[in-house]
């Protein structure tokens, strides 16, 4: 609820907390509506402070009674924790609070999903559970009892023993309060078991409802695959003797790491061929990977503060791209990351809500699990490993592991051990924690034909983002390639460490003028801003052995031909077209590449490339110019369609593999271009005999695109109604493939829908995402769209603060667009800050987006 005044929060007032909290000791006595906690906790005076004051987190819980030392007292209770003065010795803190997880609909703390009491406690949920300075710098040893008559209880660490109603953990590696968990419900287990490189049997269980049993099979092997690659590339082993995934229906997010008893929206962990699609499996791996690597890198080394959370977040998301990239395709998975980058990353960058990896001050610290600490934190970590390479980057890996076991770190001690590693000096590289803001990076190019010199020079220069009006310098990892007129590699990739703002490089001894090949695998988040001949693109993209920047080269053409279209009504590009369908064509390469080759920008993204050259984006022209270059397409390739179609086709057995799921995707891609001549004939064909959800659900996209899908949608909706995933699926689908002048009406529809249970995040966003995502539909120029979510925003704020912060986002590119989308954004936006009693997260995105 809101406070007061919203609080800022400082890096820069951190102080370590006054006491030592030796261990922990609780008590649980379940009740829906009034849990029981009982604490035990042994503090003592922290040697490394100064100032003392005892103050305990605890927000919407009623103290029922605490002593110190076994005697009563009565702290002074406050809403957000208590007080008390306490003597300057180790004591033993006690207290019983009540507390409700029924009625906790926000999904944090201590709450039930469809009858099963389970917690998410990161950032600051443990705070709704009990008194205790919930803070990640606090490290303890906790011992947990459940009573109650569920049959599964379930806490942290190792089962230590367990009687009739009740049963007992104990976790013998220190933690912080974020990484406590509990389960206890009506559950089943998915067993299995690992052993370790040093020979430890581990026992493994994914957790889930009664008649899920058959949807766990995928996850549990993509742990073991987890386990063993974090063994092999990282030489990181398992250190207890069990390891617990719970499934949960109603979860804000999709997964948490919490000490050997992860907790997983049901979405990330449960799957089956018939109900998930490649996507839906390939996401579970990565999920899965991720929680399971922050057993290392988040659990056993944590952070000091909320501000480090790219110390966690940024380097795991590092290591389970790293993990993708080895179990399926390297290239398809840069480039994917790539994509996903620009379309979250890049706009909040280069928004009202831009702020750095490590941001400096915050509000609510939820509203900080954000692209820019994830995915640009990890880009952070790929640069880092570009310029020290691959050897020195697993020397100080083993250096941060040995030194910061069992601490809680910062980005000082991340970064100190790759300078004590290297030798290297990583001052200036530090900026990129501390400035905001996508760097653009300009390129001119010299040719000297007397003495075969080849140069280029790179100019960087950072926009002002809020609160940073002037940027120094970074260092820019440029990974260059040069290529001769046949298209062969004369320079292969070596990469360029820019430090300065204008700096050049030559190379020598060149027999003819190069074509570069820059920034190949993306080789840093920036902005390459380079006059490029379409003709140069063309050769890049039939001949550049760099895949990246093969797939960049027909985007950047992909690019140019609907910016001309949009802005000048221009005819699409033929040259473009001609290389492409020779990629598309060449059955040497990965389809899964071929796929995203055909993909092309986004809408989002070409509102974005049309502002920053000058032009207000016109989300109609944009959808129509996408429309009517598709339709050329499918025109143009009517001939080759089918065979490359029927090529595509698999017939053994559904596996979600890297293989199989290329070609699926090539093949749904090149539906949609079929679906434009045949007006659904072909996605019928395939809907009524697809035996996968992937194929299901591409036919049904496109037989709702195509107008004709009404009775699939019917008959997908009596087919897997009592399926909740799926009908997530079903409701999603309906927003995302409408055409742009009903998306309003279709989303206001299903959210009439009786299976509309806007209470759960998932159902929620599948509906409200989609809404947000369709973007014609969203900005339609009434502003329907912006009114209705609004209109939903408003609505759950009361109930789940945290996911209405975060939809929020939705708005953050407003100001690109023209006046009257700009005031109607702006009307929509003023709506839900004058909502009374908003919630403080949703108040400090609004705050930010109208700025
Ligand atoms: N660490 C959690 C995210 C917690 C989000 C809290 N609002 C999941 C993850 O990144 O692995
Ligand atoms: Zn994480």
């Amino acid at each position: 609820m809101k406070d007061a005044a919203p609080q800022t929060i400082y890096l820069s007032d951190y102080t370590p907390f006054g006491f030592v909290v030796e261990d922990v000791h609780l008590t649980f006595r379940l009740a829906p509506t009034a849990t029981r906690v009982i604490s035990r906790i042994r503090f003592k005076p922290n040697p490394e402070t100064a100032g003392r004051t005892f103050f305990l987190h605890g927000e919407d819980m009623t103290l029922v009674w605490a002593k110190i030392d076994g005697a009563p007292i009565e702290p002074e209770v406050t809403p957000e924790g208590v007080r008390y003065d306490v003597p300057d010795a180790p004591f033993v803190w006690e207290a019983e609070v009540e507390i409700s997880p029924a009625t906790n609909t926000a999904l944090e703390g201590l709450y039930m999903s469809s009858g099963m009491y389970c917690t998410q406690c990161e950032a600051e949920g443990f705070r709704k559970i009990t008194y205790y300075p919930d803070r990640p710098d606090v490290m303890s040893i906790f011992t947990v009892r459940i009573e109650g008559d569920e049959p599964v209880k379930l806490s942290n660490g190792n089962p230590t023993a367990k009687g009739d109603g009740w049963a007992e953990w104990h976790d013998p590696w220190p933690k912080p309060a974020y990484l406590f968990a509990l389960v206890a419900g009506d559950l089943v287990a998915h067993p299995d078991r690992f052993t370790t490189m040093s020979g430890k049997d581990v026992e493994l269980n994914i957790w889930v409802r009664p008649g899920d049993e058959h949807k766990c099979a995928f996850a549990m092997e993509s742990l073991k695959k987890s386990m063993t690659w974090d063994e092999e590339v990282y030489g990181r082993e398992y250190d207890l003797d069990i390891f617990n995934i719970v499934a949960v229906d109603d979860f804000n997010m999709g997964a948490m790491e919490n000490k050997g008893l992860n907790i997983f929206n049901s979405s990330a962990v449960l799957a089956s061929p018939e109900t998930s699609t490649d996507a839906n499996f390939e996401r579970i791996e990565a999920i899965i990977a991720h929680e399971y690597f922050h057993n290392w890198t988040g659990n056993r080394i944590t952070c000091r503060d909320w501000f480090q959370l790219c110390l966690k977040e940024g380097l795991t998301v590092y290591r389970d791209s790293q993990f993708t990239s080895d179990m399926r395709s390297a290239p398809v998975k840069r480039i994917s990351d790539v994509i996903d980058l620009r379309a979250r990353q890049f706009p909040e960058d280069q928004g009202p809500l831009s702020h750095p990896v490590r941001p400096e001050s915050f509000q609510e610290i939820n509203n900080f699990y954000t692209a820019t600490v994830y995915e640009k934190g990890a880009e952070v970590i790929g640069m880092l490993k570009r310029l020290v390479g691959d050897e020195a980057y697993y020397k100080a890996l083993d250096l941060y592991f040995t030194r910061h076991d069992g601490d809680a770190a910062t980005i000082e001690d991340w970064l100190k051990v790759f300078e004590d590693a290297t030798g290297r000096d990583l001052a200036q590289f530090k900026r990129w924690y501390s400035q905001s803001g996508t760097p653009r990076l300009q390129v001119s190019e010299a040719w000297d034909d007397s003495d075969g010199q080849y140069t280029l020079t790179f100019r960087q220069q950072t926009p002002p983002t809020p609160g940073q009006d002037e940027k120094a310098p970074q260092v820019i990892p440029i990974a260059v390639g040069l290529l001769n007129p046949n298209g062969d590699e004369v320079m292969p990739t070596t990469v360029l460490e820019m430090t300065e703002s204008e700096q050049s490089f030559s190379f020598e001894g060149l027999a003819s003028r190069p074509t570069p090949s820059i920034l190949r695998g993306f080789s840093a988040p920036v902005i390459l801003e380079r006059e490029v001949s379409r003709e140069e693109r063309a050769f890049l993209l039939a001949h550049d052995t760099d895949d990246f920047n093969r797939w960049e080269a027909g985007r950047d053409l992909a690019r140019d031909c609907l910016v001309a279209m949009i802005r000048d009504g221009a005819a699409p590009d033929d040259l473009w077209l001609d290389g492409l369908e020779q990629v598309v064509r060449d059955d040497t390469l990965d389809p899964a590449f071929r796929a995203l080759m055909l993909s092309g920008p986004t809408q989002s993204e070409l509102a974005q490339t049309l502002f920053e050259r000058g032009t207000t984006p016109d989300p109609d022209a944009i959808w129509a110019a996408t429309e009517r270059l598709r339709d050329h397409m499918a025109t143009r390739w009517k001939l080759w369609l089918p065979d490359l179609m029927e090529e595509m086709q698999v017939y053994a057995p559904y596996v979600p593999d890297a293989d199989q799921a290329g070609k699926r995707a090539l093949g749904s891609a090149l539906l949609a271009l079929k679906t434009r001549l045949d007006k659904g004939v072909s996605a019928q064909r395939q809907f009524d005999s697809a035996d996968n959800m992937t194929l299901q659900l591409s036919a049904l996209s496109q037989l709702i695109r195509s107008g004709t899908g009404a009775p699939a949608v019917q008959q997908f909706h009596e087919q897997w109604k009592d399926d909740r995933l799926v009908m997530d699926k079903w409701f999603g689908l309906q927003v995302m493939a409408s055409d742009p002048r009903d998306t309003v009406e279709v989303t206001h529809a299903l959210t009439q829908h009786p299976a509309f249970d806007w209470t759960n995040p998932n159902r929620f966003r599948a509906v409200m995402g989609a809404l947000a995502g369709h973007h014609a539909g969203f900005h339609r120029r009434d502003g329907a769209g912006y009114d209705l979510l609004a209109d939903w925003l408003i609505k759950l704020d009361d109930k789940n603060p945290q996911t209405t912060a975060r939809m929020c986002s939705a708005f953050q590119t407003w100001t690109r667009y023209d006046s009257e989308r700009k005031a109607l954004m702006r009307k929509a936006l003023q709506r839900i800050k004058a909502k009374p009693d908003l919630s403080r997260d949703t108040d400090e995105m609004v705050t930010r987006i109208l700025g």
